[in-house]
C-alpha cells in the first residue's frame, strides 16, 4: 500500500535530515513510513502509491477552501508570467495590507514576512524594542514557530518528540522566556509580580492548536488583556492558525478580544509561504525604516505569495457564509466522532472551535499541556494508522489540531465517521 512512499523515504533520508523538511511529518511519533504526497485537489490528497485520502490537515491550516482552489490557482498562473520576485515594492502589497486591515479592527499597520515563525519572532523583537524590556511570557504547549525564544516548553513537534530543552538555545535566551500553564491566569499574575517592569510581551495562541486543539476558558484571554494593560506589557495574539480561519477577523473577532500585536501565517498565504505581523500604530512605528527595530526579507511581500493570499482572503471577506458552512461541517463531524467514541467505550475528549477540532484519548477535560500530555498517546498512534489505512489523513501526532476545509462534502464526513467507527473497533 505504501511501497513507493517507503522507497522515497529511504532515498530522502540519504539527503535530508530524517528524510523530511519539518519534523512532525516524519511520522516518528506515530511510527511507520511518512506518506509521500503527489498532488491534492479539493478535500483530497493523492499519494505516490495511487492511494487517496480525505484531508484533515489542510497543509496545517492554509487550505481553508480546499486544495487547488481555482481562483487562487488562476491568479498565481497569471502572475507568474509577470515576475516571481522583484525585491522592490509593488502595488499588490498595498492591496494586501489594505485588505487585511479592513478585516481586522485593531491592525493599523502590517508587515509581510515569509512564515509564522518569522512573524512571531519579529513581533517579540518589536515588543522588546518598544518596551525596552527583555522577558516574555509564553504558555506551556503553545508553539510560536522555531525561533530560539519560543523553544521553551513548546508544543507541536517538541511535544510530539518530548523535547524539553533544545540544544543550541542559549541559557540566556531561555531565561528570558517565562512560561505558565494555558488557562492559568493566577500563574501569569505571579510571574508578572515576580518580574516587575521586565516583561515585554505575553504571547499566546488564542485557541491553542499545537497540543491538540485547546480552548481558552471564559475570562482567560480577557484576564491576560487586563494584566498587560496594568503592567505595560505588549499583548501578542499568535493567530498563525486561527487568523482568517475562525472568522474573517480571526480569533480576535470570534472571541471578542483585542491584542496590541497580532501575528499571521497559514491562511494568509493560501498555501504559499507567507506570514505577517501587525497591530497598533504606536507600536508598529518602531519597526525599521520608521524606527530602529530592524526586520527585513528579500522575499517579503513576494508577488506570487501576495496574489495567492489576496485572492483567498478576498473570497473569505466577501462570503462570510464560508465560516458558517465550515462550522456546520465541523459540528457534524464532532457529533459523529462523539457517537462513535461513546459507542467504543474508550475515554475521550473532543475539543472544537470553528473548523479546528481534535480528539484526546483521556477521561479528564483537556485544558492545558499537562492534561493533553496525560492522554493516551499510544492509542492515538493506533487510531491514526487505522484511519490512514481507511483513507483518512489526520495530523501524525496527538499534539496537533485537525483543520477542516470547506471542500469537504457531507459524504466525506460520513465516510470519515464510518472509518472512525471501524478504526475504533479494530483497536478495541
Ligand atoms: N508546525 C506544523 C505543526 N504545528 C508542522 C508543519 C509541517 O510539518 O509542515
Amino acid at each position: 500500500m505504501f511501497h513507493n512512499s517507503q522507497l522515497l523515504f529511504e532515498r530522502a533520508q540519504r539527503f535530508i535530515p530524517g528524510g523530511v523538511n519539518s519534523p512532525v511529518r516524519a511520522f516518528k511519533s506515530v511510527g511507520g513510513t511518512p506518506v509521500f504526497m503527489q498532488r491534492a485537489q479539493g478535500a483530497y490528497l493523492f499519494d505516490e502509491d495511487g492511494n487517496h485520502y480525505i484531508d484533515y490537515i489542510a497543509s496545517w491550516g492554509p487550505m481553508i477552501l480546499g486544495h487547488a482552489y481555482e481562483p487562487v490557482v488562476q491568479a498565481v498562473r497569471e502572475h507568474v508570467l509577470t515576475a516571481t520576485s522583484f525585491g522592490a515594492p509593488t502595488a499588490l502589497e498595498i492591496e494586501m495590507a489594505e485588505l487585511i486591515i479592513s478585516m481586522t479592527s485593531n491592525v493599523d499597520l502590517i508587515r509581510m514576512v515569509n512564515s509564522g515563525t518569522e512573524a512571531c519572532m519579529s513581533a517579540v523583537r518589536l515588543a522588546r524594542g518598544y518596551t525596552g524590556r527583555n522577558k516574555i511570557i509564553k504558555f506551556e504547549g503553545c508553539y510560536h514557530g522555531h525561533a530560539d525564544a519560543f523553544l521553551v516548553k513548546a508544543g507541536s513537534g517538541l511535544a510530539t518528540f518530548n523535547i524539553q530543552t533544545v540544544p543550541g538555545v542559549t541559557p540566556g535566551v531561555a531565561a528570558d522566556t517565562l512560561t505558565a500553564p494555558y488557562n492559568d491566569l493566577e500563574a501569569v499574575r505571579e510571574l508578572v509580580a515576580a518580574h516587575p517592569d521586565s516583561i515585554a510581551a505575553i504571547i499566546i495562541e488564542p485557541v491553542a492548536g499545537n497540543m491538540g486543539c485547546i480552548l481558552p476558558e471564559s475570562g482567560f484571554l480577557e484576564g491576560l488583556r487586563q494584566i498587560c494593560d496594568e503592567a505595560g506589557i505588549v499583548f501578542i495574539l499568535d493567530e498563525v492558525m486561527t487568523g482568517f480561519r475562525l472568522a474573517p477577523g480571526g480569533a480576535q473577532e470570534r472571541l471578542g478580544i483585542e491584542a496590541d500585536l497580532v501575528t499571521y501565517g497559514k491562511v494568509i498565504g493560501a498555501g504559499l509561504p507567507v506570514g505577517a505581523f501587525g497591530g497598533k500604530k504606536a507600536i508598529m512605528e518602531h519597526i525599521s525604516p520608521l524606527g530602529k527595530v530592524y526586520q527585513a526579507g528579500t522575499l517579503s511581500g513576494n508577488p506570487l505569495a501576495m496574489i495567492a493570499g489576496y485572492t483567498l482572503l478576498k473570497t473569505l471577506k466577501e462570503d462570510p457564509s464560508i465560516y458558517s458552512s465550515l462550522e456546520q461541517k465541523t459540528l457534524y463531524l464532532k457529533k459523529g466522532l462523539t457517537e462513535a467514541l461513546e459507542h467504543s467505550g474508550v475515554p475521550f475528549q473532543v475539543n472544537q472551535l470553528g473548523s479546528m477540532i481534535s480528539v484526546h484519548f483521556s477521561k479528564t477535560p483537556v485544558v492545558d499541556f499537562a492534561t493533553s500530555a496525560a492522554s493516551d498517546v499510544e492509542l492515538f498512534k493506533r487510531f491514526f494508522h487505522e484511519l490512514l489505512k481507511r483513507g483518512v489523513y489526520l495530523p501524525p501526532s496527538a499534539f496537533e489540531s485537525w483543520f477542516l476545509n470547506n471542500a469537504l462534502s457531507l459524504e466525506d464526513l460520513d465516510k470519515t465517521i464510518e472509518a472512525v467507527r471501524q478504526s475504533l473497533k479494530a483497536i478495541a
